[in-house]
Formats: structure tokens, C-alpha cells, sequence
């Protein structure tokens, strides 16, 4: 059985290392695929489910994925679609992405991808935004994975990764307060919710999300002003960590998925923020989504430090 299934598109990423040359670093991204993976390096039990093209990237994704020790038994393999793209570009104000993923493998998945049977073995079925806005084929799979968890007994975490260049904002505020219900667990992010509320309050946009009819654990995250547990019935700051980051792609996946193992190796929601908190920091230390995804050893001897 596994602690943490995840359904979602994983893209190749080409990342600019140097502004001025035109030199790009090849590695991997995808929401859910980083949050997986960074789920598996803090010691979950983790399996993906996603589509990938019959072409020499979708075989590196495969080989990634039984490198980091996740299941891949669920992962189809288009024979005509490819496999994602994208490029994550640096400037003054952070990075920014550039997709080449129309008609991808995963955004042709439907919910007949999901009879491996895997989301009836998990303790959580993770999925995002980005799931949702691929494609309207993606978006009913991802409902039929959050039904299909419900019903086996699993938690629903739903991170909400809003990208609007993937769907107009009307539609992503209206899935995502759909979804948001069905979540034990909602991750969304201040500014993604300032796209959806129009508003930057912290505390109403909780208000927001609970008179939305969102039941389960919500953890609010506030880039360098940390983030916010409501558990429902009270609400927790919880402090950030600076850090020099060098590239913050994949940061809020690993947050994501550093949550989720912390859980599921027994946390209270407290010590899983924190942990996830230290994850995502050294997660920013190096270029690209994946590469420096921190492992147990390296978050434990920072949370060291951070005590001592
Ligand atoms: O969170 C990082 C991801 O956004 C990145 O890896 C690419 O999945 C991606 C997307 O669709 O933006």
C-alpha cells in the first residue's frame, strides 16, 4: 500500500542557468511528479499516475520515477502524444515558465487511467490546479480520482497551483472551490487565491475558503511570510526561512510533498509545516525543480540548526 498516490502531468524542463548565454539545463518538473518525489526522499511510500509520450523523455521520466523509488505502475504510455515541455526563465522578479504541452500525453488521460486500482491503496491522493486546467478530460479524472478516494477511505490534498495561462480565471475559481470541498487537505497559496478573491488579507481569504463550504485542514502559504495552518477550528502562523534561493521552481511542491510524508510518519500538523517549511528552503538552493529536492538526512541536520 502507499502512503501517497499522485495524479498529474510531469513536464521535461529546460532551465536557464545563465541569463545572458542562451544555455539551458535539462531536468524535470510537473507539480505532482516533484511532490512525489520530494514525498519519496523524506521516506513515503509514493506511486504516479500519469500518461507520458512513447519518445526518449517519457522513458527518462520513467527511469526517474524507479530511481526515487516510486511506483510506476499506474503510468501510461501514449504511443502518438508527447511528453510536456517547458522552460523556467530568471529575471528580477523570480522565474517564470514558458509551456510547450498542448495535446501532451497527460492531457489526453481520461478517467479510464485510473483502473490500476492504486488510489484504493493510498492514505492520500495528491493533485493540483495544474491537474485540473491541462485539459477538460484531465479535470474529470482528477474528479473521478477524488471520488475514487473518498470511497476507498483515502485523503484528498489538493494544492492549488494556479497557472492562468493553462485556463481562464472564471473556470479555475469555480473548479478549485468545487475541488476545495472535496479536499482533507487544501494548500493553496496567497497570491493564487488573490487571482481567485481579489483580495490579499490572509485571514479573509480563509473566511473565503471556509464559506465555501472547505472542510478539511488548510494550510495557507504566504511566500517569505510563512504560512497558515486552520485546522478548522484554530488558526496557527507559522514563521518562514530565508534562504538565498537560486531557483524556487518545485519549492511549493516540495512543501507539498514534505507534508504529506511528515504526516504520514506520524507529525502533528505543526511539526509537518516546519518540516515542509525547511524542505522547500534547501529545495531553492540549486537550479531546477527536481535535482535539489533535499533528502531526511539533509532536512533533519537544518532543523537542527534552526533549534540550536
Ligand atoms: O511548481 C512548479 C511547476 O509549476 C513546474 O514544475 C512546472 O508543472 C509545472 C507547471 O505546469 O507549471
Amino acid at each position: 500500500d502507499f502512503d501517497i498516490v499522485a495524479l498529474g502531468e510531469p513536464l521535461v524542463e529546460l532551465n536557464q542557468t545563465h541569463q545572458e548565454q542562451r544555455q539551458y539545463l535539462q531536468g524535470f518538473g510537473g507539480d505532482t511528479s516533484n511532490a512525489v518525489i520530494a514525498a519519496a526522499r523524506q521516506g513515503a511510500s509514493c506511486a504516479y499516475l500519469t500518461r507520458v509520450g512513447d519518445d526518449a523523455f517519457g522513458r527518462q521520466f520513467l527511469d526517474l520515477w524507479r530511481a526515487e523509488g516510486v511506483d510506476v505502475s499506474g503510468v501510461e504510455v501514449d504511443r502518438e502524444a508527447h511528453t510536456g515541455l517547458y522552460f523556467v526563465q530568471h529575471g528580477p522578479d523570480g522565474h517564470a515558465f514558458s509551456y510547450l504541452r498542448r495535446g501532451s500525453a497527460a492531457s489526453l488521460m481520461t478517467p479510464a487511467s485510473l483502473e490500476s486500482g492504486l488510489i484504493e491503496r493510498a492514505r492520500f491522493l495528491h493533485v493540483s490546479g495544474i491537474s485540473l486546467a491541462i485539459s477538460t478530460s484531465a479535470c474529470d479524472t482528477v474528479f473521478a480520482a477524488m471520488e475514487r478516494a473518498r470511497g476507498a477511505g483515502a485523503q484528498v490534498s489538493l494544492d492549488s497551483n494556479l497557472r492562468l495561462r493553462l485556463w481562464p480565471v472564471d473556470r479555475a475559481r469555480a473548479i478549485l472551490r468545487e475541488t476545495m470541498r472535496m479536499a482533507d487537505l487544501f494548500l493553496p497559496s496567497m497570491d493564487d487565491m488573490q487571482h481567485l478573491t481579489g483580495n490579499d488579507d490572509p485571514e479573509r481569504t480563509l473566511d473565503w475558503i471556509r464559506d465555501g463550504g472547505a472542510e478539511g485542514v488548510v494550510v495557507l502559504k504566504l511566500g517569505k511570510d510563512g504560512s497558515i495552518i486552520d485546522d478548522g477550528g484554530k488558526r496557527t502562523p507559522m514563521p518562514a526561512l530565508r534562504v538565498q534561493a537560486v531557483d524556487a521552481t518545485g519549492a511549493g511542491d516540495c512543501f507539498a510533498g514534505s507534508l504529506l510524508a511528515r504526516r504520514c510518519q506520524g507529525d502533528a500538523w505543526e511539526d509537518a509545516v516546519r518540516y515542509a517549511n525547511a524542505a522547500a528552503a534547501l529545495s531553492t538552493l540549486g537550479y531546477g525543480a527536481v535535482d535539489p529536492l533535499p533528502r531526511a538526512e539533509q532536512v533533519r541536520e537544518r532543523l537542527k540548526e534552526l533549534s540550536a
